[in-house]
């Protein structure tokens, strides 16, 4: 757009002359009285035009003076993509521009013959093209790596992409739910981020799937098997469930733990210890032909708990080991198999260790140390992949306390907020 300026002896004066010179396609974008009227002398006004270049007469260029203390807003806007702050100074700019036009002597600039219309659609163009630089510039803050939702995701997403893909989600997940989430979000709450969140945050908690605790009945038994990896905390985990069971809950059910001790390790006494001080009957199984017998000695029992041995998920023999006490299982009692795992590694891994576990026939995942870490992704990736429902967090070290029924409230919560022991 090139700005110009003419002057008259009246405002209408100089509109003449402007639209002589340039014809009727400008845009009037002030008036000023540049010399009072006194003793002898006219008063002087000028006015300012903002017309397209490709309206100007051909040959137009040596009557009007271009107007040097304004840039076209062409060229500004042309290395605005770098720059968010100026281009949010650019967009109030050209806002401001076309306030003046409206009210010059109480007129319109159409009545003034000017065709406005045009030159405001150019204006808005501009707006909404620097918008969308901003729009741009911010999506490329939320991943480089991700080119193609660059071009689909709106801004107000920009909250939820960036928490979700920094929880350590699959990307592979991570793109699905975006692509589910701007499918089905309902226009009206993509007004802000806030109602995004919260739209976002309840198709996490559909798509999780969750285990919910379900006392034995009457009659009944359940019988728990814990594995996972070394150090994972399925010992604390067992303890924490057999204090629950036995003496937390409204219900006081009675509870009897067994040990897999197949590699004769001593892996026995860290849970004789909680059995001691819980006064819970314990039977250690070596060989697996004694693991029905355990089970049967343990049949006065509302819950047995089975702590195995850690073994790495790439030691088959272990986990062959665990796969043959349950092979011999001569009893009518199905045991529920619960894989444990750390909240603390990658995704990647979790899925590694779980294939490597499957084979054990795997009901349900725990997740532990929830409070050493900072992304919950994983633990919904793993879950999400595997259709493995989550039954128990271990959310610390203290025992019977830190421990969690699964809930999908809480999971999402923490990977959208972060863990809050607070909320617990
Ligand atoms: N911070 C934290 N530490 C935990 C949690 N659960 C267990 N631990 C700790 O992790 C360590 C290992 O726990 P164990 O229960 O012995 O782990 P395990 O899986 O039985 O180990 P192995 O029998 O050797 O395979 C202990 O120091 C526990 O106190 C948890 O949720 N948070
Ligand atoms: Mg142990």
């Amino acid at each position: 757009m090139k700005i110009l300026t003419f002057t008259g002896r009246t405002p209408s004066e100089a509109l003449k002359k402007a639209k002589m010179e340039i014809g009727d396609e400008g845009m009037l974008i002030e008036t000023k009285e540049i010399q009072k009227k006194a003793l002898g002398r006219e008063a002087l006004y000028e006015i300012v035009i903002g017309i397209d270049e490709s309206m100007l007469p051909v040959g137009y260029g040596k009557t009007a003076k271009p107007l040097k203390t304004k840039h076209s807003l062409k060229e500004e806007s042309k290395d605005i993509l770098f720059d968010i702050s100026n281009a949010a100074k650019q967009i109030s700019e050209i806002s401001k521009v076309t306030q003046p036009v409206d009210n010059l002597y109480g007129e319109t600039s159409a009545a003034n013959g000017f065709t406005e219309s045009k030159e405001l659609k150019e204006i808005k163009s501009e707006i909404n093209k620097l918008t969308d630089k901003v729009k741009i510039i911010q999506n490329m803050f939320w991943d480089e790596k991700s080119p193609d939702l660059e071009n689909q995701i709106p801004s107000e997403f920009a909250e939820i992409y960036r928490l979700a893909s920094q929880s350590g989600m699959n990307q592979e997940h991570l793109h699905e739910l975006m692509q589910v989430t701007l499918e089905h979000m309902p226009l009206k709450m993509r007004e802000n981020s806030t109602t995004v969140k919260r739209y976002f945050q309840t198709i996490l908690r559909k798509m999780v799937p969750i285990r919910r605790e379900n006392p034995v009945s009457v009659g009944n038994k359940k019988v728990i098997m814990l594995v996972g990896p070394t150090g994972v905390g399925k010992t604390t985990s067992i303890a924490k469930l057999a204090a629950r069971y036995s003496y937390l809950l409204e219900k006081k059910y009675k509870v009897g733990l067994v040990v897999l001790d197949t590699y004769r390790i001593g892996a026995v006494e860290q849970l004789m210890q909680y059995a001691r001080m819980m006064k819970l009957g314990i039977e250690t199984v070596v060989d697996p032909p004694e693991f029905s017998t355990a089970l049967e000695s343990l049949k006065y029992c509302d819950y047995i708990l089975i702590d195995t041995m850690g073994s790495s998920p790439y030691d088959k023999g272990k986990i062959e080991k665990i796969y043959e006490c349950l092979n011999a299982n001569q009893t009518h009692y199905s045991v529920d198999v619960v894989l444990v795992m750390p909240s603390s590694i990658k995704y990647d891994d979790l899925k590694i260790t779980y294939d490597n576990f499957a084979t054990l026939g795997v009901d349900t995942l725990m997740f532990t140390k929830l409070d050493e870490t900072r992304g919950f992704g994983n633990i919904f990736s793993l879950a999400y992949e595997t259709k493995k429902p989550i039954s128990y967090f271990s959310v610390g070290q203290e025992v019977p306390e830190d421990l969690v029924c699964a809930n999908s409230d809480f999971l999402i919560e923490c990977l959208l907020n972060g863990f809050n022991r607070s909320k617990v």
